[in-house]
């Protein structure tokens, strides 16, 4: 269950957790219009360092723009905000939430005359799909939902309504005993988790199903991409058929929440060994070495939040 912390940052100025309150008519209730981001803060020998704080308001302002939302606040604006709001909660580590509404004035479908309002929560959030899913893989299912497709709802924004099909896919998965379920594009090629990307190695190569395959253009994702590239690992970025799941050394998800967690098997077909395979292994210790600030941060991704104090190894 979800702890409180003490404020939430709203339209510029800390309120208490608990006045962070809507009327049940603000648009957003009937009709799922907001914008959001999961950002982690992780805990460093420097004090907190928020994970690729500006890619992710970059999203969030692009979720936002898509859906000809204004705002009213600039990338660097939100970014300090998110800042300011784990020092004022004096968060260690963190799970961030910004989030962007259309809140209450008008009724009806028409989202223009409803004003926008703008929150940002942080919480303590452990481990996304188990404990031992980072070591151990989880067993995961292909969703019989499809994926949103294009020209229904754009999938590179993040987007509430969005993740009515990830409910979807996620209730199917966990009824049926699975922990996670991977639904496949309109086309029928693999898309993404509820809440996550995916990766499928053979042979040494990683594939991931490329930004047309209604994917959000995950931060983590791109992160995976960037640390492969590093570590000399081949990576594509291709349509990947159903079936090269099972066939696969390896399969992993990427995710805020997520992180690196392998998966151990698809449709109860075993994947590789049945635990996690040493690509995901390269991976998540290269990933977490940096985000712990082990190792030097050199794509510049965490943000310290006591900005006097260096975040790790330089
Ligand atoms: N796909 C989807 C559908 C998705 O929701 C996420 C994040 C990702 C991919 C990975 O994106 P990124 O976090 O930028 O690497 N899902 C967030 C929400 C989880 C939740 O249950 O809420 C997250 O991981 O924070």
């Amino acid at each position: 269950m979800l702890t409180p912390t003490e404020k939430i940052w709203h339209n510029g100025r800390f309120i208490p957790w608990d006045e962070a309150k809507i009327h049940v008519l603000s648009h957003v209730v009937s009709y799922g219009s907001s914008v959001f981001e999961g950002i982690r803060c992780y805990a460093t020998s420097g004090g907190p360092a928020i994970f690729r704080l500006r890619e992710h308001v970059r999203r969030m302002l692009d979720s936002a723009k898509i859906y000809r939302m204004e705002l009213g606040y600039t990338l660097d604006q939100l970014a300090d905000a998110m800042v300011e709001l784990v020092r004022v909660n004096r968060m260690p580590s963190c799970y961030i939430r910004p989030i962007a509404i259309r809140a209450y004035g008008d009724i009806g479908v028409n989202p223009m005359r409803n004003p926008v309002s703008v929150y940002v929560a942080c919480w303590e959030w452990g481990k996304y799909l188990g404990e031992e899913a980072l070591a151990e893989g989880v067993d995961v299912c292909v969703a019989s939902w499809t994926r949103i497709a294009p020209n229904t709802l754009p999938a590179l924004a993040k987007a509430g309504a969005n993740y009515m099909n990830s409910q979807l896919i996620k209730m199917e998965a966990l009824t049926n005993g699975y922990s996670e379920g991977i639904a496949l594009d309109q086309a029928g090629y693999v898309s993404e988790g509820s809440g996550e990307n995916i990766f499928v190695v053979r042979d040494g190569k990683i594939h991931t199903p490329p930004l047309g395959a209604s994917v959000l253009p995950g931060i983590t994702r791109d992160s995976v991409l960037k640390l492969a590239s590093d570590l000399g690992i081949p990576l594509v970025e291709t349509i990947v058929p159903r079936e090269m799941l099972y066939i696969a050394d390896e399969v992993f998800f990427s995710g805020t929440a997520a992180e690196i967690t392998p998966i151990r098997s698809v449709d109860r077909i075993q994947i590789g060994k049945g635990r996690r395979g040493p690509v995901a292994e390269r991976l998540q210790k290269e990933f977490f070495a940096i985000i712990h600030g082990q190792k030097q941060d050199r794509h510049g991704w965490l943000t310290a939040v006591h900005a006097e104090q260096p975040v790790g190894v330089k």
